[in-house]
Formats: C-alpha cells, sequence, structure tokens
C-alpha cells in the first residue's frame, strides 16, 4: 500500500485558515490537534479519500516557523501512507535516499509513525511518509 494519505500547508495563524478551509470552502474539518513530537498544531480535513492538513508552529524553531520566515505560507509537504515505515526508512537508507530521521517517530500519542525523504532527494517535495493506527 502506497496511497497518497495528505498534503501539509504552513500556515501563520491556524485559527483564521480553518474559517478559511471549513466556511468557506465547506471541508469537513476531522480534527485539531497538537503535534509537539513536531512542534506545530495542525487542523485535518476531509477532502475526498485524502486530507489537507494545515500546520501551525508552536515555536520559532518548529520546521513550519522557519518554512514560514524563508518561504512564506504554502505547500509545505505531501504525505504518503505506506504499511511499514520503518522498513521503508531502512529501504530507503540503503538505498542511499537522504531521509530526515535515523528512525521513525511515533506521534500523536501513538496514532502515527511518521519520517521524511529530504527535498534534496525528491525533485524539490518534502515527502512525509506515514503509517496510520485506527
Ligand atoms: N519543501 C521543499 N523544499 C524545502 C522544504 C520544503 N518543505 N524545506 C526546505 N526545503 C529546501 C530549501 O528550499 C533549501 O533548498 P536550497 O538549499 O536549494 O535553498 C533546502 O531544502 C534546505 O532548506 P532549509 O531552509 O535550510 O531547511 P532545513 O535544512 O533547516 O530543513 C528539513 C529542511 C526538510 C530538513 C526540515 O524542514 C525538516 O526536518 N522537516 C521534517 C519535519 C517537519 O517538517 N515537521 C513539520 C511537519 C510535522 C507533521 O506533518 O506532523
Amino acid at each position: 500500500m502506497r496511497e497518497l494519505d495528505h498534503i501539509g500547508i504552513a500556515v501563520k495563524n491556524l485559527d483564521e485558515a480553518i474559517k478559511f478551509y471549513r466556511d468557506v470552502l465547506g471541508l469537513e474539518l476531522v480534527e485539531v490537534e497538537e503535534v509537539p513530537e513536531e512542534k506545530v498544531k495542525i487542523a485535518m480535513f476531509k477532502a475526498g479519500s485524502v486530507y489537507i492538513e494545515l500546520l501551525q508552529g508552536l515555536s520559532e524553531d518548529s520546521a513550519i516557523s522557519k518554512y514560514i520566515a524563508k518561504r512564506g505560507e504554502g505547500i509545505h509537504h505531501i504525505a504518503i501512507r505506506v504499511e511499514n515505515v520503518d522498513a521503508l526508512t531502512k529501504e530507503l537508507k540503503e538505498k542511499g535516499v537522504r531521509v530526515v530521521y535515523e528512525e521513525p517517530k511515533l506521534v500523536s500519542g501513538g496514532k502515527r509513525k511518521i519520517n521524511f525523504i529530504h527535498p534534496k532527494a525528491t525533485h524539490g517535495v518534502l515527502l512525509e511518509i506515514l503509517e496510520r493506527y485506527g
């Protein structure tokens, strides 16, 4: 299984951005949560079979805050859902592909396991690989 899971959009103000995606576009807001492991607060919207994830940095040193400081708001990453993120991380490292974390991270109280492939290895897009539990 390798399916598009979500598109991540970096935003300055999550509450303001939610108003647009929920109230103007009419997308279904599935959940809002803090992901302290990644120093972000996120809002997940269902958009057909995939999600749109809005991300606001929780501190200046968050990857999202740094991204916005350099490039402004916009598409930050694309996420692919896979069957086994540990195995894929190992496989990528063996192939010499630059992953962000040596070992995948469990986040959101164990609801997801994630890693990232560096944009320099993917022709310019930060790619998240993730496994979802429940
Ligand atoms: N998309 C595309 N290119 C990107 C990028 C992005 N999101 N972020 C950085 N880049 C590019 C930059 O343009 C730059 O390219 P040039 O050298 O050609 O100018 C290069 O990558 C290095 O950029 P940088 O600003 O110096 O960024 P860093 O190397 O400090 O960090 C990265 C980049 C990907 C390692 C870092 O953002 C990271 O660790 N990301 C993974 C964690 C993360 O993003 N967490 C937030 C999401 C959490 C979640 O989804 O739950």
